[in-house]
């Protein structure tokens, strides 16, 4: 802020006219210019006074981006103008009614929807030419602005060229906004596959437990039966930084009603500051081994006089556990108990066995699996741990030692994911939108490619489709909407040899040059949520957002279903399956079919009152109804939050019935039970034809895990990359979203973080520029020394924007995909927190990010 203040000084700008930089003006008012480098849209001085005088409305605006939070956004618009924002004043805040409140974020909305970099018009890469003329100057070129009627032909004679040469497979879409569906009128398109996000929870949790009720298979309870947990484990979980909304509010109310946290983690991070009691620093990806340890004092120390093992809830609701309670059919020599005991491999996974791998000091372990076993109810949240190379092993001895503890099922005891809306806070949404009316087109092109396996599937034309069978491709085509593909996926700088040496065709929708639109052909600038007509979005269980158009859309941008419907008749399809229902209708479809729960927590009203003259107003058919709030009062608010209270109907904990009568509420699971054994999950990995896992949670070394940082793992001799990096989830970004902006990169600056005595061992200080290697790729960043980072680990905020010093090919914005390689393991989930580098000072300056210049074309 203090640097936006000199600018504005620079600038000699009065009070009145830096009001202006934050409003703008609707596509082409003469008044409108840009400010390279203060990062938004000016205003003429005159129309900035004029603006600070009249009377305005506030508008919800979107704030859509996946960044697990959901927060009530509002602008100020004077004139077609955003003035300022605000967030939720909708009621007084109170721990048991919390307002959902906008994070930094959420408050610089502005200068990304309103930033000087905004794309205005559609351009076409100067080199390329039909076939991809030079193809090694992606993301490196210059742009030609084009009207948009030559850029829809351009792309509709390109993709039919390419659709006629080598036929449908040869295009991969990375699409959801209508484009996905022109596509699929075209004849199909390629698709990827594989969970980036909840790692390997995503199977592996339903395929030992069976579908959960809970959204992201979090195995928790609702923020008032969180307030009963005695004890809290935050096993790789940062609420504060990456749980958007209210996630660390409610930890708060349970460490208030007397919850002890205890914090497993490399990093102190904030969240550790604010809640935790205790902080075990641990080495990423060792997880299950530490696990494993825990597993062996329980089951080595249980007695009678001091039981550890809930042998009533493994005996009732679980198999696989021991021999005498194995599936039918398994081998029982293949169960948890003699494992853990080494009965048949002659390696008891003791603290001690499992301290040498994740750091952890035995004694330490012991403590924990003693304080665990016997501290009822307690929760683990585990994140992160599950976003490395092998976590279903994670995964597998989570539920274990939740099923061991006995901690499933009970109010106030959990074991799994916490992320997004559901953290602290799992259960049932209590209010719901309606279906779209929107149908699915089908797909004809079958191939789907795992994303780790993408860009070497563009440049060696083959993958892996399953178990001995890799298929041959010839990727030509990359079509992109609202995914950041190159940038977030795994294995980017082979991602960008792939852009530069075999792609004939990219394309990008987007309202930013980001990485993907950078290394594209033709760029066709869209519009944001704010220019178009509205919507919901959902986050918490307790709350739906309705947000409205805040302004009209900027310069040349277009809707996505525009385009794709401009697209499609280029290409000669019915264009009614492509934009119909429109999106006004599908809003009022949501609208009018969006139900809420009533008190009883079992039946169900409409949400929303709707008029005859709503209906017009909107300009759809449809029937008027008779709901909870009406339509005018919930497009005011722009929220619709149920109230709670701690005694109420809505209570939720994951499992709770299945323990109480696991017969009447079986798992849906071959054994209808919770597999410690799972045969099911095991034959999926081995499936997939990547690696095979054993139906137990065994602990196999993950790939760039830790035992990879040596290169004699007996002898303890470290090899060419001795340090272990994870990937962060970062507060200046939502993913790669906001990376752009002046305002975030001057608060949040990307730094290499790392451990201060492992920094001085290199001889760095604070704030040396250091390049960090790994086996697939280089970067150069500001390193920050703390004491808070354990040793031998290092981290990166993921989602910098790719940005190349084309004379070295190192990356200088630190983008963490360049440095991480996709290896497909597992359920070809992405092993992010999984990855060896090694770091050396780096002789030249680098400018701090938020003074580079931004990306602005025309
Ligand atoms: N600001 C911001 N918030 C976000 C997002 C964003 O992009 N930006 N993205 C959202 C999305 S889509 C997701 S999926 C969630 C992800 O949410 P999380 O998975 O909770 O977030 P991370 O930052 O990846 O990791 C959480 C913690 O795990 C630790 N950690 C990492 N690897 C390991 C490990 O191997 N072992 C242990 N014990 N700890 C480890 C990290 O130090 C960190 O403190 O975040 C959501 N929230
Ligand atoms: N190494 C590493 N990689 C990671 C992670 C990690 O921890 N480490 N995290 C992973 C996780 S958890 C996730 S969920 C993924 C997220 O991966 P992505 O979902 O691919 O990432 P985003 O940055 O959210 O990309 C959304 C893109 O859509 C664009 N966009 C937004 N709205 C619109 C619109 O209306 N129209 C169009 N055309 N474009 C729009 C934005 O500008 C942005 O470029 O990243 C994963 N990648
Ligand atoms: S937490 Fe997410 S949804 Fe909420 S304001 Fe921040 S970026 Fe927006
Ligand atoms: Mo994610």
């Amino acid at each position: 802020m203090a640097n936006l203040i000199n600018k504005a000084k620079d600038y000699m700008l009065s009070r009145r006219s830096f009001l202006g930089w934050t409003a703008t003006l609707t596509a082409g008012t003469a008044a409108m210019v840009t400010l390279p480098g203060c990062g938004l849209v000016k205003v003429d001085a005159d129309k900035a006074a004029s603006l600070a005088t009249q009377e305005g409305k506030w508008v919800t605006a979107a704030c859509w981006h996946n960044c697990g939070g959901r927060c009530l956004n509002k602008a100020y618009v004077v004139d077609g103008m955003v003035v300022r924002q605000k967030s939720d004043d909708t009621h007084p805040d109170s721990p048991d009614y919390p307002q959902q409140r906008a994070c930094w974020r959420g408050h610089s909305q502005r200068q990304q929807i309103l930033g000087a970099d905004r794309l205005k018009y559609p351009m076409k890469r100067k080199n390329w030419a039909p076939g991809g003329g030079q193809k090694e100057l992606r993301g490196k070129d210059e742009w030609v602005r084009i009207s948009w009627d030559e850029a829809l032909d351009l792309v509709a004679t390109e993709l039919k060229r390419i659709k006629d040469k080598y036929g449908n497979r040869s295009i991969v879409g990375q699409v959801n906004q209508g484009m996905d569906r022109t596509l699929s009128l075209f004849g199909g398109f390629t698709t990827t596959w594989g969970s980036t996000s909840y790692g390997t929870w995503v199977d592996a949790g339903p395929a030992i437990a069976g579908p959960y009720a809970s959204s992201y298979n979090n195995t928790g309870n609702d923020r008032f039966r969180q307030r009963m947990a005695k004890l809290i484990i935050l096993w790789g979980a940062n609420p504060a930084w990456s749980q958007g909304g209210s996630p660390t509010y409610h930890y708060m109310q349970a460490k208030k009603a007397g919850a002890k946290f205890i914090y497993i983690d490399p990093f102190f991070t904030d969240s550790a500051r604010i809640l935790a009691d205790e902080w075990i620093p641990i080495r990423p990806a060792t997880d299950a081994a530490m696990m494993l340890g825990m597993a062996y004092v329980m089951i080595t120390e249980d007695s009678s006089i001091r039981p550890l093992i809930d042998w009533d809830f493994l005996n009732r609701c679980t198999v696989g556990f021991d021999a005498g309670h194995m599936p039918e059919g398994a081998d029982p020599k293949e169960n948890y108990k003699d494992y853990v005991l080494g009965t048949y491999d002659g390696q008891p996974k003791t603290p001690e066995w499992a301290s040498e791998i994740c750091g952890v000091p035995a004694t330490k372990i012991r403590e924990l699996a003693l304080e665990y076993a016997s501290t009822k109810p307690t929760c683990l949240v585990a994140n992160a741990i599950t976003r490395t190379h092998r976590a279903e092993q994670t995964v597998q001895n989570i539920i274990t030692l939740a099923c061991m503890t006995g901690n499933i099922g009970i109010p106030g005891a959990s074991a799994g994911l916490g992320t997004h809306g559901s953290c602290a806070n799992a259960g049932p949404a209590l209010v719901t939108p309606g279906p779209t009316g929107l149908d699915t087109l089908k797909n004809a092109v079958t191939d789907k490619i795992n994303q780790n396996e993408i860009w070497s599937a563009v440049l060696d034309g083959k993958y892996t489709a399953s178990l001995n069978n890799i298929k041959n491709i010839d990727i030509r085509c990359f079509y992109y909407d609202a995914v950041s593909f190159l940038n977030q996926k795994m294995g980017a700088t082979k991602g960008v040899e792939a852009h530069r040496k075999k792609l004939e065709f990219v394309v990008t929708q987007a309202y930013v040059l980001n990485t993907q639109a950078k290394f594209s052909d033709i760029v066709l600038p869209c519009t944001t949520q704010w220019e178009k007509f509205g919507g919901f979005l959902t986050g918490n269980r307790e709350m739906l957002i309705m947000f409205s158009k805040v302004i009209d859309p900027l310069f040349e941008a277009k809707d996505d279903i525009w385009i794709a419907t401009e697209i499609g008749k280029r290409l000669g399809l019915d264009t009614k399956k492509i934009s119909s229902p429109s999106l006004q209708q599908q809003v009022f479809n949501q609208l009018a079919g969006a139900k809420v729960i009533k008190e009883d927590g079992k039946t169900w009203e409409k949400l929303v009152t709707i008029t005859d003259a709503d209906i017009k107003a909107m300009g759809v058919t449809g029937q008027p109804q008779t709901g909870r709030i009406s339509y005018p009062e919930f497009k005011e608010k722009g929220i619709y939050q149920v109230q709670r209270g701690p005694n109420d109907n809505f209570g939720f904990t994951e499992f709770e019935d299945y323990r109480k009568d696991p017969d009447k509420f079986p798992r849906d699971t071959p054994s209808k039970k919770i597999e410690i054994h799972c045969q099911t999950l095991a034959d999926k990995i081995k499936n997939y034809g990547w690696t095979e896992m054993s139906p137990i949670g065994k602990y196999f070394k993950p790939e760039e895990g830790y035992e990879d940082t040596f290169k004699d793992w007996a002898g303890k001799v470290k090899g060419d990359y001795p340090l272990q990096m994870y990937t962060i989830h970062y507060r200046r970004r939502s993913h790669s979203i906001f990376d752009n902006l002046p305002w975030l990169r001057e608060a949040f600056p990307q730094e290499f973080i790392m451990n201060t005595t492992d920094g001085k061992q290199l001889g760095l200080t604070e704030g040396d520029i250091v390049k960090i290697t790994s086996r697939h790729g280089a970067v150069i960043r500001p390193v920050h020394l703390t004491e808070r980072m354990t040793p031998g680990v290092t981290t990166l905020g993921e989602g910098a924007w790719i940005e190349l010093d084309e004379e070295t090919g190192l990356c200088t914005s630190g983008t963490v995909n360049i440095l991480e390689g996709g290896i497909p393991t597992g359920q070809g989930h992405m092993g992010s927190n999984s990855c060896n580098i090694k770091v050396e000072k780096y002789d030249k300056p680098l400018l701090a990010d938020y003074k580079w210049p931004q990306r602005i074309v025309f």
